[in-house]
């Protein structure tokens, strides 16, 4: 049953955690290397970050960031409850749900996205649960303490990550993910969205499994039109649709990670692409855009190694890199983004497991006609589950991070 609260016990702890401008290696940052298994020793950006503890819980792997009440300030989701803004010390239910151990799975909840999809101007939400299986779509009733009605939009989402995006340019977003082992993409009907979703293909059977990991959308060979990008290549869409959607290889194959970002991360005027490796494993990397005069094949760039034993981007090695998001961070005009570790994904049966679940932002250096990752930790007991996010929390002009992970919801603000 709905109801509001406000969260008691293990919510509203705030730590501070203070970056300090490190620039010998002799130096250590504020985390003690022997616990983390690692040094870091390069220089960090001098940026302050405090981190706020929403709830302990375990309640979703992933937040959105939204106004659900209509005040102007924004909220924060996760699962089954959704946190007032600016504070998110009160807790209201707008669905049945309730915390899950960590030795299991939150079924209903890995990825949240908060948009009004009923065009009445209150932001609805959508819930992307097992790979494979539902994603449903709550509309917001505008009344703090009425249940929303949930509906069962589609019943087979696929792949670890899917995307909400305008993909066909039609000014309204789809849902980029697999049906029966293909890529594709579900559309609503916009006269009424609560009816089930139509899902369009764009490519043959690729997979016999849902738990795809890695998946993008964005226009890699500029042409105007979002291009969908998996783990080890990219399908173009066609000059009209429906049509054919051409398959690109990329050099390198992977495991497959989570969220694919494309941005000109190198801006030359081309978009690249930010990617994992392996979301329960090690690596992750960017594909620079080799541009138009060489067909949009694309060169690939190490960050973090895939073998465990190297170090990365300052010294740094940590695994399960299952979700990531850009924002620019230190508002220098180049595009950073953040990620971390699922932490407890399958218990303590991934790699680096009982490793501490960091969050880490990479800020991205202009280094020639390339690009250097510098990596910094912002909390070491958070980690990213399956959806992070990046952005402004309350308005005052800092990116911020917010965490929906089997450590709990969290706030890490600048
Ligand atoms: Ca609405
Ligand atoms: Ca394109
Ligand atoms: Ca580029
Ligand atoms: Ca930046």
């Amino acid at each position: 049953m709905p109801s509001l609260y406000r969260y008691h016990g293990t919510a509203s702890t705030s730590i501070f955690i203070t970056i300090m401008k490190i620039t010998h290696c002799s130096l250590r940052l504020f985390l003690p290397a022997s616990l983390l298994g690692f040094a870091i020793c390069a220089s960090v950006p001098l940026l302050s970050w405090k981190k706020q503890i929403i709830t302990k819980d375990f309640i979703s792997e992933g937040v959105a960031v939204s106004d659900m009440d209509g005040d102007g300030v924004s909220d924060l989701i996760a699962g089954h409850l959704w946190f007032k803004g600016p504070d998110f010390t009160t807790a209201i239910q707008y669905r049945p749900g309730k915390a899950h151990s960590i030795d299991g799975y939150i079924e209903d909840s890995f990825i949240n996205w908060a948009d009004d999809l009923n065009g009445d101007k209150k932001n609805d939400l959508l819930m992307v649960g097992w790979p494979g299986k539902t994603i449903s779509l709550y509309l917001n009733p505008g009344k703090i303490g009425e249940e929303w009605k949930s509906h069962k939009i589609i019943t087979e989402a696929a792949t670890e990550s899917p995307i909400w995006i305008d993909l066909t340019g039609d000014k309204k977003n789809e849902i980029v993910c697999m049906q029966q082992g293909k890529f594709g993409y579900y559309s609503a009907d916009w006269a009424d969205v609560t009816k089930p979703w139509t899902f369009t293909a764009i490519s043959e059977k690729r997979s016999g499994s849902p738990y795809v990991h890695g998946l993008g959308a964005g226009d890699l060979n500029s042409d105007g039109k979002p291009d969908i990008i998996e783990k080890d290549g990219w399908f173009e869409q066609p000059a009209t649709l429906p049509g054919t959607w051409a398959y690109h290889k990329f050099s390198q194959q992977c495991r497959g990670g989570s969220q694919m970002l494309v941005h000109d991360y190198d801006k030359d005027g081309d978009n690249d692409v930010v990617t994992s490796l392996d979301g329960h494993g090690y690596g992750l990397g960017w594909y620079q855009n080799d541009g138009k005069e060489k067909s949009f094949t694309f060169s690939y760039h190490e960050i973090l190694p895939a073998d465990a034993k190297k170090k990365g981007a300052n010294d740094l090695q940590f695994s399960q890199l299952h979700s990531l998001a850009m924002a620019d961070i230190d508002k220098d005009g180049r595009m950073d983004f953040v990620t971390g570790k699922r932490y407890w994904a399958h218990g303590k049966n991934d790699p680096g497991s009982l490793d501490p679940a960091l969050t880490v932002v990479f800020y991205n250096r202009q280094e020639g006609d390339s690009i250097k990752w510098e990596s910094s930790i912002i909390d070491q007991d958070g980690g990213v589950g399956c959806d992070v996010v990046a952005t402004d929390l309350n308005n005052d002009g800092k990116v911020d991070v917010a965490v929906g992970s089997k450590k709990g919801v969290f706030v890490i603000r600048q």
